[in-house]
C-alpha cells in the first residue's frame, strides 16, 4: 500500500453548520475530492495526528460506503495510528461519542446528514467530533472552514480493494491499524450501567406494550439488541429496524409530521402503552404515551425532575441546560431543585464545556434532543430507556407522569413552525430588519398582547470565554408567551425559518397546544410579515 500526496483545488463552501458539513448528496458525490478535501482540512487543524486514534462510521445512508472508504484513505494517508470502524460502516452518533471516550480517541468522523432524507437526491453530511466525544466547537469549525478554503493537497493511502469492513478484527495498512468493531456492544453496556435493566425487564414481562420505530436509520440494530434481547421486549417491538440507504423513502425525522402513523396509533387510538422513534443517526428521539405526545421540552423537564429514579443519576444532578429556543419548562424544575441552570445557543456543541466541567449533568433541545454527561452527544435510545425507567419505577402511565408534572409546575405549551426553502436573501433580510428595530418594537401591541422585551441572543461560554452573537431573535409578551426566530443551520436547500412559539399557564392544563398557541402563531406571522415577504400562508412543518 502506498501513501500519496494529491494536488487539489479548494472549495469555498465547506463551512460546517449547526452540526457538521451538510449538503445535497450529489455535491459530495460529484465534486472531485470534495470528501478528501474536507477530511484533510479537519486533520490539518487538529495538530499532530500521526499515531492518534479516530472513530469512523455513520447511518448507512446513500453514498456512505464510498465516503467511508475515502475518509479512511485520507486518515491512513495522514498516518493516524488507529481507525475504529463500525462493522459495515454503521455507528450511531451517540455510540461514536461513547467509543471516542472509552478508547481515548482524538476524534471521530460521522457520515450522516442526521434527520435529513437520504438517497441520490437527498442529503449527505460529515459530522466531526473531538476528543471529549462531542461535536467540534465553534472555534474549531471556524478554523476548519478557513483551512478548507486554502487547501492545495491531501494525503491519501491506496486501500486494498478486498478490504472487508463487515468482518470484525484488525487489518494493518502501513502506519494505521483499521479495527472493525461491533458498533452496538460498548454502547449497550454503557446504557446498562445507567438504568435498572432488571426493573425494565419486569415491566415488559408484565405485558407492557411498546413500539420503537427506527425509521430505517441506524438505531434498528441497537434497539433490537437492547430492547428485544437484553430487556425482553417482544420480537417485533422494533419496527423498520433494518438500516436502508434511502430510509425506505422516508424522512428519518422523529416528529409529529414524519411519524404520523405511529402518532395516530398511540396518541389518537391509544393502542400501545408507549412508543418512541429515533432519527437517521440515532441522536434524536420522540416520546409518545397512550393518548399523549410528550414535547421534547417537557421530556427534558420531566427527566430532570425525576432523575433520582435512575440509578446512574440518583443524587448526582447539580446543573442542567437547554438551548435558547427550548421552552422554559426546564427552568422551573431547575429552580425548584436548586440546580445550576444554563441557556445556550442552538447546537449540541455548546453543551460540551459545561458537561466537561461537571457544571451540568442533563441537557436538551426542542429539536428532539435530550442527553446527559454519559456521552457528549444527544442520545435517542438513552432518552427512551430513561422514560422506560420512569415508567418502571413509578408504575404510572406516560400521561399520568406528564399531568402530575404540569400540576406541579404549570404547563409550557410549545410548538415550532418551519418555513422551508425560502429565498435566502429574503430570509436574511427579515432577521436584519427586525434586528434593526428591536428597541422600537418594545411596547407595541400584537393581537392583544404587549411586546415587553425584544433581544438578539448572544452567548459567552462561561468556561472558554468564547463569544457568539446573533443566535436568534426573541420576543417576550405580557401574556407570558414567547416567540423566538432563527434560521436553521442544518438545511440544504434555500433558507429554513424556524418560529418557536410558547406560552406558559397554570389553568386548563389539558388544552390542545394548537388552540393555546393559535394567537401566538398569528402574532409571529404578523411580526415577520410572512405572507408579504415570502408569499406563504402557513408553515411547511409543525412540530
Ligand atoms: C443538529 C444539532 C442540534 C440542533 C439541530 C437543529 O441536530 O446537533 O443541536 O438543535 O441540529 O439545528 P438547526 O435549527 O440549526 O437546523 P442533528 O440531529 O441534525 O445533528
Amino acid at each position: 500500500m502506498a501513501i500519496r500526496t494529491v494536488a487539489t483545488t479548494p472549495y469555498d463552501d465547506q463551512k460546517p453548520g449547526t452540526s457538521g458539513l451538510r449538503k445535497k448528496t450529489r455535491i459530495f458525490a460529484e465534486r472531485p475530492h470534495y470528501v478528501e478535501n474536507f477530511v484533510q482540512a479537519v486533520l490539518d487543524v487538529m495538530g499532530e495526528v500521526r499515531g492518534a486514534t479516530f472513530v469512523l462510521g455513520g447511518d448507512g445512508r446513500h453514498f456512505a460506503d464510498e465516503a467511508l472508504r475515502r475518509t479512511l484513505a485520507v486518515l491512513a494517508g495522514n498516518r493516524v495510528g488507529r481507525v475504529i470502524v463500525g462493522a459495515r460502516g454503521l455507528f450511531s452518533t451517540p455510540a461514536v461519542s461513547c467509543v471516542i471516550r472509552r478508547r481515548r480517541a482524538r476524534g471521530g468522523f460521522l457520515l450522516t446528514a442526521s434527520h435529513n432524507p437520504g438517497g441520490p437526491d437527498g442529503d449527505f453530511g460529515i459530522k466531526v467530533n473531538v476528543a471529549n466525544g462531542g461535536p467540534a466547537p465553534e472555534s474549531l469549525t471556524r478554523r476548519i472552514h478557513a483551512r478548507s478554503r486554502e487547501l492545495r493537497r491531501y494525503h491519501v493511502a491506496d486501500l486494498p480493494p478486498d478490504l472487508d469492513l463487515a468482518r470484525l478484527g484488525e487489518v494493518r495498512l502501513e502506519a494505521t491499524v483499521v479495527e472493525v468493531v461491533d458498533p452496538v456492544a460498548d454502547y449497550a453496556d454503557m446504557l446498562e450501567g445507567l438504568f435498572d435493566f432488571a426493573a425494565i425487564r419486569r415491566l415488559f414481562a408484565g405485558g407492557f406494550r411498546m413500539a420503537f420505530d427506527a425509521l430505517h436509520g441506524v438505531t434498528g440494530p441497537y434497539a433490537r439488541h437492547i430492547l428485544e434481547e437484553r430487556l425482553g421486549a417482544p420480537a417485533g417491538t422494533v419496527r423498520r429496524g433494518d438500516p436502508r440507504p434511502d430510509f425506505g423513502g422516508l424522512h428519518p425525522d422523529p416528529n409529529l409530521t414524519w411519524c404520523r402513523g405511529l402518532v395516530q396509533e398511540v396518541v389518537a387510538e391509544g393502542r400501545l402503552d408507549f412508543a418512541a422513534a429515533c432519527d437517521g443517526d440515532g441522536d434524536r428521539n420522540m416520546i409518545l404515551g397512550r393518548g399523549i405526545f410528550v414535547s421534547p421540552c417537557d421530556s427534558l423537564a420531566v427527566l430532570a425532575d425525576r432523575a433520582d429514579d435512575a440509578p446512574g443519576y440518583r443524587g448526582r444532578v447539580r446543573g442542567v441546560a437547554r438551548s435558547m429556543p427550548t421552552s422554559r419548562a426546564l427552568d422551573r424544575v431547575a429552580q425548584a431543585h436548586r440546580f445550576a441552570f444554563f441557556e445556550t445557543p442552538t447546537g449540541w456543541k455548546f453543551f460540551g464545556d459545561l458537561l466537561d466541567a461537571g457544571l451540568i449533568q442533563l441537557c436538551g433541545e426542542e429539536s428532539f434532543g435530550t442527553g446527559s454527561d454519559h456521552v457528549r452527544e444527544k442520545d435517542g435510545l438513552w432518552a427512551v430507556l430513561f422514560w422506560l425507567q420512569l415508567l418502571a419505577a413509578s408504575g404510572e402511565s406516560v400521561a399520568a407522569i406528564l399531568h402530575r408534572h404540569w400540576q406541579r409546575y404549570g404547563r409550557d405549551w410549545f410548538s415550532r413552525h418551519d418555513y422551508e426553502r425560502l429565498d435566502p436573501e429574503a430570509a436574511a433580510g427579515l432577521l436584519a430588519d427586525l434586528r434593526g428595530r428591536l428597541a422600537a418594537l418594545e411596547g407595541t401591541v400584537w393581537h392583544g398582547a404587549r411586546l415587553v422585551q425584544a433581544e438578539d441572543f448572544a452567548y459567552r461560554d462561561p468556561l472558554s470565554g468564547e463569544e457568539v452573537a446573533h443566535q436568534g431573535l426573541r420576543f417576550r409578551f405580557d401574556d407570558d408567551s414567547r416567540i423566538t426566530l432563527r434560521l436553521s443551520g442544518t438545511g440544504t436547500e434555500g433558507a429554513t425559518l424556524r418560529l418557536y412559539l410558547e406560552r406558559y399557564g397554570r389553568e386548563g392544563l389539558m388544552r390542545d397546544v394548537g388552540e393555546v398557541l393559535a394567537p401566538v402563531a398569528a402574532r409571529a406571522r404578523a411580526l415577520c410579515e410572512i405572507e408579504r415577504r415570502f408569499g406563504r400562508r402557513g408553515p411547511d412543518v409543525v412540530t
